[in-house]
């Protein structure tokens, strides 16, 4: 049983991508995940093989027909299967590490990449699409937001990360952000590594790091050491697929 990604796009060829190297692509090797990019204008019925049109209400751009992302959902996806449909668009909402675990932890998932100036959300409700963002910028297309899901989740599949790259201790797994690393030699450039690293009090070296993160997060991410509603997403209780909250 290895975890399932098919990935609904207008440019199939831009995956795998980076997914197909360094780990993820180790790991697809390997037999742990695959990845089935289609493309949605093969669900096109006219001889122009029109995806889009424009919007009611006017406007610019053009969006997604429901009944050709419809037609492709459905030949992508065989009947009962129980992996989440995730819609990337910047009208999602924002992906979080909880939501990554909890896909990690599932089937696999079937990602539906916007183009244009979207899908319309007919299709995006009577699919019960998870609408995702990965930030607050607009990119031209779903497909590096589905690419930076997908990386976030391979990761996170058991016999994907060896012992060396444990996921256990690194930023966001406590809401706070990784304190810094240092390696040999250490002294470089007249800078020493701050001497605690090298005194071998495992104590006091725990100490410094949970201090070092605390001061960073502060810092940079004052926002993660203050309840916000969406950090609920994926624990205990809470939805795994939120509606619509404000950022
Ligand atoms: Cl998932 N798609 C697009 N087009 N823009 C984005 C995004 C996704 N996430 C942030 N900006």
């Amino acid at each position: 049983m290895s975890w399932n990604a098919t990935v609904l796009t207008l440019f199939p060829g831009m995956f795998p991508g980076p997914l197909g190297t360094s780990l993820a692509g180790r790991a697809m090797d390997r037999g742990l995940w695959s990845l089935e990019a289609r493309d949605i204008r093969e669900a096109a019925t006219d001889r122009h093989r029109t995806v889009d049109d424009t919007p009611f209400g006017g406007g610019a751009g053009m969006v997604l027909r429901p009944d050709v992302v419809d037609a492709a959902i459905a030949a992508a996806v065989p009947e009962g299967d129980q992996r989440p449909l995730v819609f990337l668009t910047p009208r999602g909402v924002p992906l979080r590490q909880s939501l990554v675990r909890q896909l990690a932890a599932g089937p696999g998932v079937v990602a539906l990449c916007g183009r244009y100036e979207g899908v319309d959300q007919r299709v995006v409700e009577a699919r019960g699409m998870i609408e995702v963002s990965i930030g607050d910028y607009v990119l031209s297309g779903g497909e590096l937001g589905a690419m930076v899901l997908l990386d976030a989740c391979v990761r996170l599949i058991p016999g994907v990360m060896g012992a060396a790259e444990s996921a256990e201790e690194e930023s966001f797994s406590s809401n706070l952000l990784e304190y810094p690393h240092y390696t040999r030699p250490a002294e470089w450039r007249g800078l020493r590594v701050p001497e605690v690293l090298l005194s071998g009090h495992h104590a006091e070296v725990a100490r410094w790091r949970r201090e070092r993160s605390e001061a960073v997060t502060r810092e940079r991410r004052p926002d993660l050491l203050t309840h916000s509603p969406n950090q609920d997403q994926g624990r205990a209780g809470a939805p795994l697929y939120p509606a619509d909250s404000p950022a």
